[in-house]
């Protein structure tokens, strides 16, 4: 297989005329890891074609959504009777309520939620409430967790930004960063001491509970803890950004592990996207109902949106949300990603490559380091040049990953044995070839 094919390059050429980057979302690019783009033709299963009908396991799943694959079947027929029926109303219908119940049947701690277009526009909106809820300003991020793209979270936030080493976005005027502190992930100091400095100005405290844009770190069950206490203590909302982890790592999201171990653990608001459109532009934001009433036209936060709850997107969430609840989903989800792991943790060792690897659910991360990093610090240690051979070693042999080190990846329902065995025996020869 050719690594740069030349009807990839075509299009790229064309596409950089147009759309600046040729993208039209950053970490597409290919810059951090060079070489060109693979232009998506078709998909389907675990598997999309490229622009020269290459054939790739696709482990991005459009970062995320396709836990069960490209075109599953009852999706499918779901979005084609939706489209069928009416594009778009500007109105309520009742896959709306439907799709609403459903998430918040999977997720307790959502008593009430409403449904937009997109993981940022739902993370922006659930600053802004808790904000308008407790009249507060200051909110606390972690360091490599990224929100999506509004101003005041683009503060040394990972995905694309960490790839394109300006962890802050230019454009960012200082005074609307200026209530935003940024803390190390993980690190219990820091965290005590802005809530012991800051703690009655700090409207909410957002985090990744695992975070998926600095590659695959978890939050420790001590600091998960901290975050809850020193919320509850101060008055501060806690927002669990959700949009990768949500219906991904479990079916009611990393907070039901958290919960698990930590008695009557709950967010305050969870933000979710991704998996709950199953591919098309829908998201999410929820919480308490005494938090979510005061959105408008109930309260004085205001929130709206033309596409917001779109009855296709609406019916390609429900469909993938009534496949990924049938039981022993997700079971066989996390046996097969643990599999992957393995399998790769293995080839690496044979190798002699230093290799961590992580995974939850459907999601996984792997470091060129010897041991899990915790922080954003400690995964900027990653040797970006070994995982650019890594990665194009695995394109080269029809296997597509995440184009930068710092993104997650996913595992769907669709892919077999068969696409999982390959993968580990293509990283085999990569990592011989690294060692
Ligand atoms: N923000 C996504 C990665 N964490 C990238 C989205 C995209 O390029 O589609």
């Amino acid at each position: 297989m050719e690594p740069d094919t030349d009807f990839n390059d075509v299009l790229m050429t064309r596409a950089r005329r147009i759309i600046p980057g040729g993208v039209n979302s950053p970490v597409r690019a290919f810059r951090a890891v060079g070489g060109t783009p693979r232009f998506v033709r078709r998909a389907q299963g675990a598997y999309f074609w490229d622009a020269g009908e290459q054939r790739y396991i696709d482990y991005v799943g459009s970062w995320g959504p396709m836990i069960l694959g490209h075109g599953h079947p009852a999706v499918l027929q779901a979005v084609q009777r939706a489209a069928a029926e009416g594009f778009s109303f500007g109105a309520p219908t009742e896959r709306e309520i439907e799709l609403a119940e459903a998430i918040a049947a999977l997720i307790p701690s959502i008593e009430m939620l409403r449904l937009v277009c997109s993981g940022t526009e739902a993370g922006m909106t659930a600053i802004r409430l808790a904000r308008g809820v407790t009249g507060r300003a200051k909110i606390v991020k972690f360091e490599g967790c990224y929100h999506g793209h509004a101003d005041a979270l683009l503060v040394k936030a990972g995905s694309g930004l960490a790839t394109f080493g300006h962890p802050t976005s230019a454009g960012v005027p200082p005074e609307v960063v200026q209530h935003t502190l940024v803390l190390e992930y993980n690190n219990l100091d820091q965290l005590e001491q802005a809530f012991a400095q800051h703690g009655a100005e700090i409207a909410g405290l957002i985090m990744e509970p695992i975070a998926g844009n600095m590659n695959f770190v978890r939050a420790t069950l001590e600091f998960t803890r901290r975050c809850r206490e020193l919320c509850t203590q101060h008055g501060a909302l806690l927002i669990y950004d959700e949009v990768m982890t949500g219906c991904r790592v479990a079916l009611g999201g990393a907070q039901s592990l958290y919960a698990k171990a930590i008695a009557g653990f709950a967010p305050d608001i969870t933000v979710l996207g991704k998996v709950i459109g199953g591919g098309m532009p829908l998201a999410a934001f929820g919480g308490k109902r005494a938090i979510m009433e005061q959105l408008a036209p109930l309260g004085p936060v205001y929130q709206a949106g033309t596409l917001s709850g779109n009855p296709v997107a609406t019916a390609c969430g429900l469909a993938t949300l009534r496949e990924i609840s049938q039981p022993g989903f997700f079971d066989a989800l996390a046996a097969k990603t643990r599999r992957l792991i393995d399998g790769l943790c293995a080839a690496a060792r044979a190798a002699g490559v230093p290799f961590s690897a992580d995974c939850e659910g459907g999601m996984f991360g792997f470091f060129l380091l010897p041991d899990l990093p915790k922080n954003y610090g400690q995964v900027m240690q990653s040797d970006a040049a070994r995982f650019n051979r890594l990665f194009h070693g695995l394109l080269e042999r029809g296997i597509y990953i995440a184009p930068a080190l710092y993104e997650a990846g996913f595992v769907s329902s669709a892919h077999s044995d068969a696409d999982i065995d390959a993968t580990i025996a293509a990283a085999s020869e990569v990592f011989q070839a690294l060692g």
